[in-house]
């Protein structure tokens, strides 16, 4: 095992893997998360005797000790808290984070507020979860900060004269530089993210998009490009630039969709729908996800192709998300307008052409949706990844589904060969593509599955996790 192996593992992120609420009887429990990046870190965390830093999602009044009591009995690595205001949740997680950073790394620079306060709370917040990780750090450790809440936690640790490896993830998409310079604190975020050693993106075109916007910002600063990673030097100091696609686990998604209760939930699913096409969307709710345009697109297929009606359905899952942002209430009722209309105008006695669920569903749920559907319709407007896609192709277990995927998605660097790839502005181009997806015969439909299935499985998160510690 080498000296890297050995070293404990420090993950910090906004949020701890962890849901604190009360129960039916009003008693306070815990729960672990189980989403995406704890299934991908558990298992490193674990293996590395290691720890989690971040705020644990609930106010000051839960008794967060007694509760976090034999967490790391059980779950092999332990947490760390940074506790939080109710203001400063709003101001740097539902402000700064959420209304800036989050819509102009997305490129819809329509929806950023430019708010000193929220930039002031952030700025604090960001020295809080240094200063509880300065003073959790050991000598050997290696710190692992995830995402654009926290790009400036490095700054803060290099002034505690913190000498460990420092590494940085960002989920979310990097901008083109004419985007970014719109950002009034733009050289504090880029210095922020220059202060870690290393530096991950999502896919190459961010990575890309921050080396130039380091050439446009600091011409001093030089940049020896390679394959998997760049470095850039100035004054001695270096950083790591490198991509790193995240993915899932696939074995387990697989093994999971071809239980028998998931077979039996999309029997069900399917027999509800007597047999039509399924066109399945899901995704949190969010204007990055381009949901609107999705269903309008489904609206301009039913008009350009009346022979599908009765033959197809859209079952749009919508996941409640930032629900105290107003932006986020008004997209709500804007799909709830917008279902109800396309369902009056088209629907007939037996068939509603777009079924819309608002919740969460359980995995069991998820992986019958994806394994009963015939076509995925993934079409954000922009997005990191986008791992419900990587998700519908380990769920297909009958290999004849068709995965319609946006090119602004990142999962698109990978999967594009094998997706249809659709513009999500170009409402005709994307119900063509579903037109297409409708009428394509099964050797085709089996032959592009099993090259989406290869890859997700080949670039699963393991691997995903093994490069990213390998590179620091
Ligand atoms: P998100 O924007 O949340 O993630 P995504 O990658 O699609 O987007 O992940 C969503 C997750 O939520 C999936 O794991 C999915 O299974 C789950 N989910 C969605 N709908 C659900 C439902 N109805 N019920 C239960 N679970 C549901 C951010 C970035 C992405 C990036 C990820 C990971 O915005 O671009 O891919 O982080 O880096």
């Amino acid at each position: 095992m080498s000296e890297k192996q050995q070293r404990r593992l420090i993950a910090v992120s906004n949020r701890l893997p962890i849901a604190v609420d009360r129960d039916d009887q009003g008693q306070w429990q815990l729960t672990a998360g189980a989403g995406g990046l704890v299934t991908a870190l558990a298992p490193v965390l674990k293996h590395h005797q290691g720890m989690w830093i971040g705020w644990p999602g609930c106010g000051e009044e839960a008794p967060l000790d007694s509760l976090l009591e034999g967490f790391a009995d059980k779950q092999g690595y332990s947490l760390a808290t940074v506790p939080l205001s109710q203001e400063e949740v709003r101001e740097y997680y539902e402000g700064f984070s959420n209304m800036t950073l989050w819509p102009l790394f997305h490129d819809l620079l329509g929806h950023c507020q430019f708010n000193p306060d929220h930039w002031r709370t952030y700025v604090e917040v960001n020295r809080r979860f240094a200063d509880v990780t300065a003073g959790t750090v050991g000598d050997n450790d290696l710190i692992w900060v995830q995402d654009y809440q926290l790009t400036l936690m490095g700054v803060r640790l290099r002034e505690l004269k913190v000498k460990n490896p420092l590494a940085f993830f960002l989920h979310i998409p990097f901008p083109a530089p004419d985007m970014f310079r719109r950002l009034p604190w733009k050289n504090e975020i880029m210095q922020g993210l220059l202060s870690y050693d290393l530096v991950g993106f999502q896919t190459l075109r961010d990575r890309r998009n921050f080396v130039q916007c380091v050439r446009e910002m600091i011409p001093n600063m030089k940049a020896d490009i390679r394959r998997r990673t760049s470095t850039l030097h100035e004054d001695g100091r270096s950083v790591k630039v490198g991509h790193f696609p995240i993915s899932i686990d696939f074995n387990e998604f697989n093994r999971q969709a071809r239980s028998k209760e998931v077979a039996d939930a999309a029997w069900y699913l399917h027999e509800k729908l007597s047999r039509r096409q399924l066109v399945l969307g899901v995704d949190r709710l969010d204007y990055t996800k381009g949901i609107p345009e999705r269903i309008l697109a489904f609206e301009r297929l039913l008009e350009k192709y009346p022979e599908l009606h009765r033959n197809i359905t859209l079952l749009q899952v919508v996941v409640p998300s930032r629900t105290q942002v107003p932006e986020y209430q008004k997209l709500k009722e804007e799909l709830d307008q917008l279902a109800g209309r396309i369902n009056a105008q088209y629907g007939e006695p037996g068939w509603v052409p777009i079924h819309y669920i608002f919740r969460s569903l359980p995995r069991e749920q998820l992986l019958a949706h994806y394994r009963a559907a015939e076509i995925a319709l993934i079409t954000p407007l922009r997005d990191g990844m986008n791992l419900v896609a990587k998700e519908y192709c380990a769920a297909s277990v009958d290999g004849n589904g068709v995965l319609i995927l946006s090119e602004f998605a990142g999962a698109a660097e990978q999967l594009g060969r094998a997706a249809l790839l659709v513009n999500p502005y170009d409402i005709d181009g994307t119900a063509d593509a579903i037109h297409r997806a409708y009428h394509m015969g099964a050797e085709e439909r089996r032959d592009r599955m099993r090259r989406l299935r290869a890859s997700v499985q080949r670039n699963n998160v393991h691997r995903w996790v093994r490069h990213f510690i390998d590179s620091l």
